[in-house]
């Protein structure tokens, strides 16, 4: 089948209906997700509460929003004439460029007539007996589908921090998550921005350039590589097109998703010499690849240490004032055990005479004040405020959902003390239900455009062979995701990663439990192990025939 050709679909007619499948979220997992069940020949509707396509990039258009993946790799590779046609203009895209490519897509493909915009659904419960899902929306719509498709997002709900005084703050305040679309002018004014993670550490360079004076509200220190970004070399840009058969299946393949794969040799297994090096030389080529220097950086904490002492010492010579880099120097938990961070002049912006860093660990913020903020030690006058605090990330959006399996259980409440799934992809006591890089899987330890793949992959095909096979009911037990989410643990627990309050372990969401969400196994091993499951005939699953009624 031709792999771009904008597949029809049956009129989906009123918005009352009964259709296949129901995909929630059009970011890049709902729309490859839609596009893949209309060329199976089912109908299928997606739900975006947003205007438009793109997901993450619909939604977080802060100042200097970028991925940090380069782009040649951050994107489809499942269509030979998309991967073709469309030119990157720079190494790492940026988010305007990355939505222009979103929506780019979606019209090549025809998918927004199946997109309903600007509708969120609010619940979804399972019925046993038709074997359907039944779904509303906040817009009175309700759909009746055999098959319902998670493709929310890990990072789509804003975690606003409960600071007292809000409501008073006279000034403007923005999350980086829900930033305004038409964008923020901060010419002229005292800017104080909360968080120093990925989109803070994007975000400070730029508004440094226009605010009057940027405060910088840190709890943690982060560890952070230069992008070295740039505009794309049309040479290179030909060479990935004339081979990207082959580095898509070493990106399939490898451990993180990405072309690139983390060496195999362990950093104590060199000189000091040439281990600096190596380091040097990943530092000047940037970007998250310098985790992958050796192979034992994130399960050997003496090994992660040199890797982390070469940051701090970039950290130390780039910013002048010896008392502002120390406070910025990670000290307290290995690197790559938070999210690494990509940078574009970031510590460099702490030279700036209108920069000015705070240490909210030792004086924690107090109160948000009618004119600004107070910390348990001075007062700053602002005149807007930026949360990049983060977000609840990845279970965050599936429990804000009411999602009702048999029997009326609640997602939510099963999840109670932490997500447990078989695959990140399958629910015991939901029927036909999947997530899209759930938790369990690789997802937001991998390159994403690659995981999302996997994922749409793998549920076009057991929907495939469940329409064949006329199966009504595909079903995890509880045994298999009990088994799954203890060898996620087991896996996460041979590294380092408990000794990082990250969001990947819901740390930074007070009262959230505290576990290992995504599957540390490795991108390729993980895709075998599904891919098994599915040649064996879906281990794992219960799998119930269409019942067919005897009586004339
Ligand atoms: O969020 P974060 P983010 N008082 O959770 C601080 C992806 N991403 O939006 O570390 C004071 O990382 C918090 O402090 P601490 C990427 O995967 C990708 O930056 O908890 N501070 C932290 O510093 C990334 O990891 C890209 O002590 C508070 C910050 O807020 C993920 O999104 C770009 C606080 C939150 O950092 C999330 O990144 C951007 C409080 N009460 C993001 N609460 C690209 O690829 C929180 N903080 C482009």
């Amino acid at each position: 089948m031709n792999d771009v050709a904008a597949v029809t679909s049956t009129d989906t007619g009123s918005r009352n209906d009964s259709i296949d499948a129901v995909i929630v979220g059009a970011g890049f997992a709902g729309m490859y997700m839609l596009h893949r069940l209309r060329q199976l020949g089912l109908i299928a509707r997606v739900y975006e509460s947003g205007d438009g396509v793109g997901g993450t990039w619909y939604w977080n258009r802060y100042p200097g929003a970028r991925c940090d993946t380069e782009s040649v790799e951050y994107s489809y590779s499942f269509s030979e004439e998309i991967q073709q046609e469309w030119e990157w203009s720079e190494r790492y895209p940026a988010q305007p460029e990355i939505l222009r490519y979103a929506n780019w897509v979606a019209d090549k493909l025809d998918l927004k007539r199946d997109i309903v915009f600007n509708t969120r659904v609010d619940r979804a419960e399972f019925d046993e007996d038709l074997a359907q899902w039944r779904i509303q929306t906040n817009s009175g719509d309700q759909a009746v589908a055999r098959y319902l498709i998670m493709a929310t997002g890990c990072l789509s709900t804003a975690q606003l921090p409960r600071f007292e005084g809000l409501d008073s703050f006279k000034g403007a305040w923005y999350h980086t998550g829900q930033w305004p679309h038409e964008g923020v002018d901060f010419t002229g004014q005292r800017v104080g921005i909360i968080g120093t993670g990925s989109s803070a550490i994007q975000s400070i360079p730029v508004i440094a350039e226009q605010a009057d004076h940027l405060y910088v509200f840190q709890r943690t220190p982060n560890y952070s590589v230069p992008a070295h970004n740039g505009p794309l070399d049309p040479d290179y840009v030909r060479e990935v097109k004339e081979n990207y058969q082959q580095l898509r299946e070493q990106a399939r393949t490898s451990r993180r998703g990405y072309i690139l794969d983390v060496s195999p040799v362990r950093a104590q297994d060199v000189s000091e010499e040439e281990r600096q090096a190596i380091y040097e030389y990943r530092w000047e080529v940037g970007g998250l690849g310098y985790l992958s220097s050796f192979g034992n950086l994130l399960s050997d904490s003496e090994a992660n240490e040199t890797a982390a002492e070469f940051v701090r010492d970039r950290i130390r010579e780039i910013v002048h004032d010896p008392v502002t880099a120390e406070k910025l120097v990670p000290t307290d938990y290995p690197i790559g055990t938070k999210r690494l961070c990509i940078d574009t002049h970031y510590f460099e912006t702490y030279n700036r005479d209108n920069v000015t860093l705070v240490d909210v660990k030792s004086a924690p913020i107090e109160t948000i004040t009618p004119s600004g903020l107070r910390t348990s030690e001075a007062e700053y006058e602002l005149d807007s405020i930026v949360f990049a605090t983060g977000f609840d990330a990845m279970t965050g959006t599936l429990k804000n959902i009411d999602i009702r399996g048999r029997d009326g259980i609640q997602l939510r409440e099963k999840w109670r003390d932490g997500p447990v799934t078989y695959l990140g992809l399958a629910v015991a006591g939901f029927p036909n239900f999947f997530t899209i890089t759930g938790p369990g899987s690789p997802s937001v330890l991998s390159n994403m455009m690659v995981s999302i793949e996997q994922h749409v992959e793998w549920i076009s095909d057991c929907l495939e062979h469940l329409e064949r096979e006329q199966i009504s009911h595909i079903e995890t037990t509880p045994e298999e995701e009990q088994a799954w989410t203890a060898h996620v643990n087991e896996v996460a627990g041979s590294m380092l990663f408990a000794q990082g309050n990250s969001w990947w372990k819901g740390a930074n969401v007070p009262g959230k439990p505290v576990v290992f969400m995504p599957y540390t196994g490795g991108v390729g091993m993980y895709r075998e192990i599904c891919d098994r499951v599915a040649a064996e005939g879906y281990t794992g699953f219960v799998l119930r025939p269409v019942h067919v009624s005897t009586a004339d």
